[in-house]
């Protein structure tokens, strides 16, 4: 792949796209992708369910997931599903079920640092989501040498939650909103990500 695609492309993961497209209407928090994304409108509108077919994930394994907090992984998914141009954090992956990933793009801090605010009160038992779920009822449930604990407890910081839950598909940074050498999962209209992917690609602004 040259640089120029790497641009804008789509990762081989489960469910995303061969090439980025225009999509027109992606549903709810998924909607600023619509320009140009790697996710389809059905991946979207499943992006916002509880047990999704996604990945049968269950945000729900240690009581129910706050509301504000599971806006964040919400947003987690359509960036993950949606973005073009994660080209430069792609890598071949060694899971099953894709046959690539994303591996330690630069998160900005505020990004972070919500996401775990906004989750303080909430449960889960597992500092990686990825991997060691009992998987016997078709959805992730707790492991039997685990337990529910306080985020704060599993996650000692917004860096180690941010790193640590999709196995560095993300680096924590100090770096902000709007530096331009930072990722967003936010945003609203023009997707401020490409302008970064093509830092980090040739170097330059
Ligand atoms: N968001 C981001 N930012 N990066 C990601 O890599 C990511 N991945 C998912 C969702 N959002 C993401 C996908 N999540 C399993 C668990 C979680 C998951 C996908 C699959 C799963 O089946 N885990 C098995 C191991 C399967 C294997 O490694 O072959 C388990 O043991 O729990």
């Amino acid at each position: 792949v040259c640089s120029q695609d790497k641009l804008s492309m789509c990762m081989d993961g489960k469910h995303q796209i061969s090439e980025p497209r225009v999509e027109g209407k992606l549903y709810e928090q998924c909607s600023p992708w619509k320009d140009s994304a790697c996710c389809t409108a059905n991946t979207t509108e499943e992006a916002h369910q509880d047990q999704s077919y996604l990945y049968n994930f269950n945000w729900n394994h240690c009581g129910i997931m706050s509301e504000p907090c599971k806006r964040h992984f919400i947003q987690d998914t359509c960036f993950y599903e949606c973005s073009p141009h994660l080209g430069p954090w792609i890598q071949e992956a060694s899971e099953s079920w894709r046959k690539e990933r994303i591996l330690d793009v630069p998160l900005c801090v505020e990004d972070c640092n919500n996401w775990y605010d906004d989750c303080k009160n909430d449960y889960t038992c597992k500092e990686n989501w990825h991997k060691g779920w009992d998987w016997s009822t078709g959805t992730n449930l707790c492991p039997r040498d685990s337990q529910c604990r306080r985020w704060t407890e599993v996650f000692a910081s917004a860096q180690h939650m941010c790193e640590n839950i999709w196995s560095n598909s993300y680096k924590f940074t100090a770096l902000g909103r709007g530096s331009g050498r930072c990722m967003q999962m936010w945003f609203n209209g023009t997707n401020p990500n490409r302008r970064v992917a093509e830092y980090y690609l040739t170097g330059d602004a």
